[in-house]
Order: structure tokens, then C-alpha cells, then sequence
């Protein structure tokens, strides 16, 4: 990539098992066959001690108030933003899987006020694209290991992919939605044409903050 050129930040966001792993995994793959420069990321990032405590929550060894968990969550995103700020300004596109609107959704899904949720966001790079994986609670339980971890029951998960459409039609012009019950390759197929688009499109701009 060229001096000045910066690169993109690309989140993929769904309930659990929704296939963020798989599809971040074959576009990572895609652009480094390409030899664009591209770094994967995920959130909860769970190495960090914050991102310890947030594992612990995650598999049922440790209780925290909501408000509480909420804001670990939002505070392991602030931990690594002077990495992401520094590495998107080299040049290198990031491929996260989850990020402020999985922390949005998964306490609004609880109960708690939406605004409030987002709150603690405000100020964090905003992404250049959210691919949002959607599919239907009942299809995404048939998949492997669902269900081993807190929040994955149907009926919680319905209600956290309430609040990604809400999201996603708020937030229009930067996400874009797939069906996520397709084959991988498909689906793939699709994701991997509109992220080259946007990489070319945001090399020369400024990054921005979620407001
Ligand atoms: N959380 C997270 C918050 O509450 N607040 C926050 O701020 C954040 C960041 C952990 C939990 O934390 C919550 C949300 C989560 O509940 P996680 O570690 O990302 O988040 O956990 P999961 O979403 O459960 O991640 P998974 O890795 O388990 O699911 P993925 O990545 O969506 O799915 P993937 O790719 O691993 O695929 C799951 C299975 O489906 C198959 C795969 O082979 C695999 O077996 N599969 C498909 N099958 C059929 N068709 C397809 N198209 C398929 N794609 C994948």
C-alpha cells in the first residue's frame, strides 16, 4: 500500500453462531492472497485481564451485575484502540469479529436503556463497513457447540437480533446485511465483493468516531 494510505476497519456482527468466525476467516484469507495488508481482531478480545474477568462472565464460573459486565465489555475496546487507531493509520485493514453493537445488543437485549448501552461507545473509531450476519435463532441452534456459553438461548438470541435491526436501520448507510443460513462460500462470495470496494474507497479518508 502506498504512503498515506490508510487501511479499513471491517466488523461482522450477528447473534452467536451466526458464522463471524467462518466469514472473517475466509476474507482475511481472501485479502492477504491478495497481498493487502490485514490483521484479524475479535471482541471480547479475552487475553487481556479485563478480557479474563469478561471470559469468566462469558462461561458461567463468574456472576456480575449487568451494568457492570456491560461496561468490561466496552472497556476492552477502549484497551485496544491506540493498536487499532495505529495500525489502520500503517495501512492495515482489520477484520473484526464483534464490536460496540454486540455490546449494544446483547444489554439491550437484558433490559437495559438502549442509549444508555451506547453510550460508553461514543468516541471509539467508527468502522468503515458492518457486515451483519442474520439468520433466524431456530437455524443458528443447529449448529455446532451452540449453547455452551451464557447467553445462547433462543429466546435471548431472538431478542438480541431485535435489537441488530434496530441497529441496522439506523445506522443504513455503513451495514450490510446477509443471510447468514446460506452456504459459507456464498455467502463469502458476497461479503468479499463489497469489502474490496470499501478498501479502495476509504484509503484516503479521514477516520471517524462513533457519535
Ligand atoms: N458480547 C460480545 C457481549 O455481550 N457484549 C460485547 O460487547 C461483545 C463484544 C462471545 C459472547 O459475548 C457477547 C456476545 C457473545 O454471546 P463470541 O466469542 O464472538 O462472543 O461468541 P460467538 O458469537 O458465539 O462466536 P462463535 O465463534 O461461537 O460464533 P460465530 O463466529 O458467529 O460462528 P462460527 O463461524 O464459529 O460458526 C459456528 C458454527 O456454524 C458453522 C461453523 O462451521 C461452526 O460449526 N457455520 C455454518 N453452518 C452452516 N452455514 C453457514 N453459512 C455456516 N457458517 C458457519
Amino acid at each position: 500500500m502506498s504512503a498515506g494510505k490508510r487501511g479499513a476497519l471491517i466488523i461482522f456482527e450477528g447473534c452467536d453462531r451466526s458464522g463471524k468466525t467462518t466469514q472473517s476467516r475466509l476474507l482475511l484469507e481472501l485479502l492477504k492472497s491478495k497481498d493487502i495488508p490485514v490483521l484479524p481482531m475479535n471482541f471480547p478480545e479475552r487475553s487481556s485481564s479485563i478480557g479474563q474477568v469478561i471470559n469468566s462472565y462469558l462461561t458461567n464460573s463468574k456472576d456480575l451485575p449487568d451494568e457492570v459486565i456491560h461496561l468490561m465489555f466496552s472497556a476492552n475496546r477502549w484497551e485496544h484502540m491506540n493498536q487499532v487507531r495505529q495500525r489502520l493509520l500503517e495501512g492495515k485493514t482489520l477484520i473484526v469479529d464483534r464490536y460496540s453493537y454486540s455490546g449494544v445488543a446483547y444489554s439491550a437485549a437484558k433490559g437495559l436503556d438502549f442509549d444508555w448501552c451506547y453510550a460508553p461507545e461514543r468516541g471509539l473509531i467508527k468502522p468503515d463497513a458492518v457486515f451483519y450476519l442474520k439468520a433466524s435463532a431456530d437455524d443458528l441452534t443447529n449448529r455446532e457447540q451452540y449453547g455452551e456459553e451464557r447467553y445462547e438461548k433462543v429466546e435471548f438470541q431472538g431478542r438480541v437480533a431485535q435489537v441488530f435491526d434496530r441497529i441496522c436501520s439506523k445506522e443504513g448507510s455503513y451495514w450490510h446485511q446477509f443471510d447468514a443460513s446460506q452456504p459459507a462460500k456464498d455467502l463469502h462470495a458476497q461479503i468479499a465483493s463489497i469489502a474490496e470496494a470499501i478498501l479502495e474507497k476509504v484509503a484516503n479518508q479521514p477516520l471517524d468516531k462513533l457519535s
